[in-house]
């Protein structure tokens, strides 16, 4: 059944306890929309046009960064297509990550055609079904209330699936050259010394 909450709204939750150790990951479209709305960071990596990856990005940066919290938010058009990444996620278990998709039912960035999840799918069973411990469908203001803080207080892999509705909504851009990103986003992990041609750790 399709959701009631409001994206920005839940980007927001989610995002309002950050810290400099808050890594995000956003999926592509609108998931990168909905974050850059909530504030540009050095520390936001938005795929933009890339799909399919996101969980798994979440993934290796949560290995290389066992201090930091990593937080995937994506759309479930995304996690879909990337839904083996659960599996891997389950098995390598990084206490520091989260994964939150956006699950509006849609394909929204593309005109609105219906996901599997408008059907019979049901993304936290599956997360559940690979092994994430901590799962869920969140659908109301208090269970949104109580995956922000798991989400930022409690030990991962956790996975939520969070039932949004469909909005047609403004589209903030974050910067979109993926070089500059990727080299922004390293130096403000690394320094200076991790842009390109300059890294040789
Ligand atoms: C490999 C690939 N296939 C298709 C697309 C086109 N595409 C861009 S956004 C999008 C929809 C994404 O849906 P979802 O992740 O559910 O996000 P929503 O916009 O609904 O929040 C698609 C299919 C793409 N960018 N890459």
């Amino acid at each position: 059944m399709a959701g009631q909450l409001h994206r920005r709204d839940v980007v927001a939750a989610l995002l309002a306890p950050r810290t400099p150790d808050t890594l995000v990951i956003a999926g592509l479209g609108s998931s990168a929309w909905d974050v850059t709305a909530s504030g540009d960071s050095d520390r936001n990596f938005c795929l933009v046009g890339g799909m399919g990856l996101t969980a798994i990005i979440g993934l290796g940066l949560a290995r290389t960064q066992p201090n930091k919290n990593v937080l995937v938010i994506t759309g479930d058009g995304d996690m879909l297509m990337g839904m083996g990444s659960l599996a891997t996620v389950a098995n390598v278990a990084p206490r520091n990550l989260s994964i939150c998709v956006l699950d509006n039912e849609l394909f929204g960035e593309t005109g609105g055609q219906p996901t599997h999840t408008a059907g019979v799918t049901d993304l936290a069973a599956i997360a559940k079904g690979a092994g994430i411990p901590l799962t869920s469908t969140v659908r109301t203001e208090g269970e949104l209330k109580t995956i922000v803080g798991s989400v930022h207080n409690e030990a991962g892999p956790q996975f939520h699936a969070i039932k949004i509705m469909h909005e047609e909504l403004d589209s903030p851009k974050p910067p979109l050259d993926g070089g500059y990103t990727k080299d922004r986003f390293r130096i403000a992990l690394l320094g200076e010394a991790a842009a390109v041609g300059g890294f040789r750790g």
